[in-house]
């Protein structure tokens, strides 16, 4: 793009859009000019991406959740204009750096689950691949996070407040959608998806809520003015929030209305597609169609598809059902039976009573199946759809999914082995693995442009960013002084500016001459939080009993997010923040140790805290965490893992091995062996150290301000018998943690084992995972635009 017209574009919409001169605009108005100029530039090639995917096969990813982060930075970069830009708005005496962090996160998400779709569709994009995105245009996404005086605190996310430039609001494509209580419509915002080097411009869809009409006229004639717009209220609070995963009864009505929404929308919206090429004719629609639901939250678009395919489309009910059964497929995220979704099915019927028909006619045909394979009536009953009035989504998904994929390859053998052995005995064929990934785009070229540069440097060329494997040419260099230096100043200058990024966000000072150990991702027992904060505490203890303990200065951070009802979630934060503050305290320990517990953790604050880390902190009690995605942003970005036998960690140690790795702990089959018998209360008696650390929750030492936060957690390790071993890993955890500081005094060595995480690294490119659905569910093909 030429700088002239990045200027001129950048003045025409400062003019049109805020009507006013560069010299008088604020940064968000520069923020919205720059975007707006590039988006005119990608409009026509946007339209022919679409009309070229139009005439093939095509794909569609279902998701109530998409953690996309910010844009413009990434879209610069993709489309390759980003020094251009970065020039122009320098020589007007704007630095873009300051332009790109006024910009709110797009937090249309939970956590992992959402970051992989957003990865997902950008990986989509890069490889040219026909895929759409489905999902919602939530008007406040994932709650922002304060700590207040400990305690985490919630208040709403207001990320559209600027307007939102990214994105094109499609009138024509408008939905509408039925409930038995009332209309409303789906407006879907299409934003571009940019692929990194090309020219396909993909797209993700995105629906909002609104009412049919603005506000009753007779009503507010009768000065009623609240009665008026109630309507509309109720209408658009249909994609008013994000749900925090644990929301109970009284959201729950909510929610169901929130995945019929997007799922309805984006079917008809398909299926809209389809008949303009075919009319009236499906025979050959899941030849031209695909569908993957994200989980189950989408998975009420089956039972509506085939709604659509019989009350308007005149299809026969089985033949309906042989196109569902060809066009959707089903990713599983957690074998957490907390989070397997089921419905009651009175709220169905009370809000789509013909779709709970449905859904009576699909069970019954899986049934009759079961009957015609000699199942009996007991076994019949673990895979029914509906049973004891409710509706399971999981069995729905797999049943009438072409696929059912787990996110790494323990997940899915677990899958199969226990969680869905049932299901797995059934379908053999339709279980497969796809291990999640990650896209280098945002993860290291954009995040850590220093790291960049030396790749580049060393390889040749930029195409790695393109082809990740390609990393693995850097082996070579494993021995080379000078690269292995090269790459730990780089290490060091990232994690200057993480240290000065902490000082503005939280006000906190630490030294980047520390060690950074760093846990991030969502709050929840069996990320085990708590046995991290246990042992920073232990170690605080021996650092009292011997001041010369020979440990590196180490600062250990956490950044994460409790869900609000999630009380023992916010306990651990709470703990955490007070173990930070009682170290702080110890005008001796501090000098050794501190804690950071930064808030409001986010993409673009992660962005700042992967390559600035020295150690990955992947913990989860084994076979719980499915996959885990954190833990390959951190071998990305040349980190060591230090985690437990489980997710993706065994597909990372198994590239990079273990010895560039510190595996610890229990193995799902030694947690099978000693369940039954397992007895937290023997640790704490026979180890004075767990008793130590374990008591400060009870004896004063930290206070929970007479919440009662951490006697619940005191009672959670010992009274309920620690659920997820965290006690049974303490000795472990420390002895691993132990050898990590021991090889950390080895400079070189410790360089060694951060390059060779990140030239194993290539294989957790989100490009090699969407190869691979491409291949092995969807087969859809590049289509490249002229
Ligand atoms: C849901 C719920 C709902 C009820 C309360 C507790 C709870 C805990 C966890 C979840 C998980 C929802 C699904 C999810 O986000 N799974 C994550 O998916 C990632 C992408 O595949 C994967 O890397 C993570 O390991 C997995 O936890």
């Amino acid at each position: 793009m030429e700088k002239q017209r990045i200027k001129e574009g950048i003045e025409r919409y400062l003019k049109v859009k805020h009507g006013i001169k560069l010299k008088d605009a604020k940064d968000y108005e520069i923020f919205n000019a720059v975007s707006l100029t590039v988006l005119e530039e990608i409009i026509d090639n946007w339209n022919t991406t679409t009309e070229t995917y139009s005439k093939g096969r095509m794909a569609y990813y279902l998701s109530a959740e998409y953690l996309m982060g910010r844009a413009l930075g990434n879209n610069l970069m993709n489309l390759g204009v980003y020094d251009e830009v970065k020039d122009v708005l320098s020589e007007l005496n704007i630095d873009l750096n300051r332009i790109e962090e006024i910009e709110e996160d797009a937090g249309l998400g939970n956590g992992g689950l959402g970051r992989l779709a957003a990865c997902f569709v950008e990986s989509a994009a890069t490889l040219d691949m026909p895929l759409v995105g489905y999902g919602i245009r939530y008007s406040n996404g994932l709650f922002k996070q304060n700590i207040e005086n400990g305690f985490q605190t919630e208040c709403e996310d207001t990320w559209l407040k600027y307007g939102e430039a990214w994105s094109i609001r499609k009138d024509n494509d408008i939905q509408i959608i039925n409930y038995s209580d009332m209309t409303v419509k789906a407006v879907p915002y299409d934003v571009p998806i940019i692929g990194y080097g090309t020219k396909n411009i993909n797209t993700l869809r995105l629906w909002q809520c609104e009412a049919l009409r603005e506000f009753d006229f007779n009503l507010f004639n009768n000065q009623q003015y609240i009665e008026a717009v109630s309507g509309r209220n109720k209408a658009e609070d249909i994609s008013r929030v994000l749900y925090p995963n644990d929301t109970a009864e009284a959201g729950k009505i909510l929610r169901l209305r929130q995945q019929y929404f997007f799922s309805s929308a984006s079917m008809k919206d398909i299926i809209k597609k389809h008949k303009a090429k075919f009319g009236s004719d499906f025979s050959e629609f899941a030849k031209y169609n695909v569908a993957q639901l994200n989980d189950t939250h989408p998975t009420i678009s089956i039972l509506e598809f085939i709604r659509i395919l019989i009350d308007e489309e005149h299809v026969e009910f089985s033949s309906a059902l042989a196109i569902a059964k060809e066009f959707f497929g089903y990713t599983n995220h957690t074998i957490l039976a907390e989070a397997l979704e089921k419905w009651d099915i009175r709220l169905i019927d009370r809000l789509f009573p013909r779709i709970l028909q449905i859904a009576y006619k699909v069970d019954e045909a899986l049934v009759n199946e079961l009957r015609q394979r000699s199942y009996d009536e007991g076994a019949i009953w673990n895979f029914k759809i509906i049973a004891n009035d409710q509706m399971r989504m999981a069995n729905l998904a797999i049943y009438v999914g072409r696929a059912v994929n787990g996110v790494a390859a323990l997940h899915t053998e677990i899958l199969k082995k226990t969680e869905l052995n049932h299901w797995y005995h059934l379908y053999p064929n339709k279980f497969q693995n796809k291990t999640n990934g990650i896209t280098p785009r945002r993860w290291l070229r954009l995040c850590n442009a220093e790291l960049s540069e030396l790749i580049t440097d060393l390889l040749g060329s930029e195409d790695w960013v393109k082809n990740l494997e390609l990393l693995k040419g850097l082996e070579k260099y494993k021995n080379d002084d000078k690269v292995l230096e090269r790459l730990m100043s780089i290490k060091h200058e990232k994690k200057v500016q993480l240290a000065e990024y902490i000082k503005q966000e939280e006000g906190i000072i630490i030294d980047p001459n520390s060690f950074f150990d760093i846990q991030i991702k969502r709050l929840h027992e069996y990320k085990r939080q708590l046995l991290n904060a246990l042992y920073i505490l232990d170690l605080y203890y021996r650092i009292k009993e011997n001041p010369d303990l020979d440990i590196p200065k180490t600062t250990f951070i956490f950044g994460a997010k409790a869900f609000p009802g999630y009380r023992r979630a916010k306990g651990i934060v709470k703990f955490i923040n007070e173990i930070a503050r009682f170290i702080d305290n110890d005008s001796e320990v501090s000098k050794k140790i501190k804690v950071v517990f930064v808030h409001n953790y986010k993409v673009s604050y992660a962005q700042k805290l992967f390559p600035g880390s020295d150690l990955s902190k992947q913990i989860s009690t084994a076979g719980k965490e499915a996959s885990g995605t954190g833990n390959m942003k951190f071998m990305l970005n040349a980190t060591p893992t230090f985690g437990t036998y489980d997710g993706a960690n065994i597909e990372i140690v198994q590239e990079s091995g273990e010895h560039n790795n510190y595996i610890f702990g229990l193995r799902v089959e030694d947690i099978e062996k000693i369940k039954h018998s397992y007895d937290p209360k023997w640790y704490y008696r026979e180890n004075p150290s767990i008793k130590r650390v374990v008591d400060t929750l009870i004896n004063g030492t930290l206070d929970d301000g007479r919440t009662g936060y951490f006697e619940d957690l005191y009672n959670a390790l010992l009274e309920e018998r620690d659920q997820y071993y965290v006690l049974a890993d303490f000795e472990l955890f420390k002895k691993s943690q132990e050898q990590v500081f021991e090889d950390y005094k080895d400079k070189k060595k410790w360089a060694q084992k951060c390059f060779a995480n990140l030239y194993s690294s290539g294989i957790f490119s989100s490009d090699r995972t969407i190869k691979q659905y491409a291949d092995e569910i969807w087969y859809i093909k590049p289509a490249p635009i002229k």
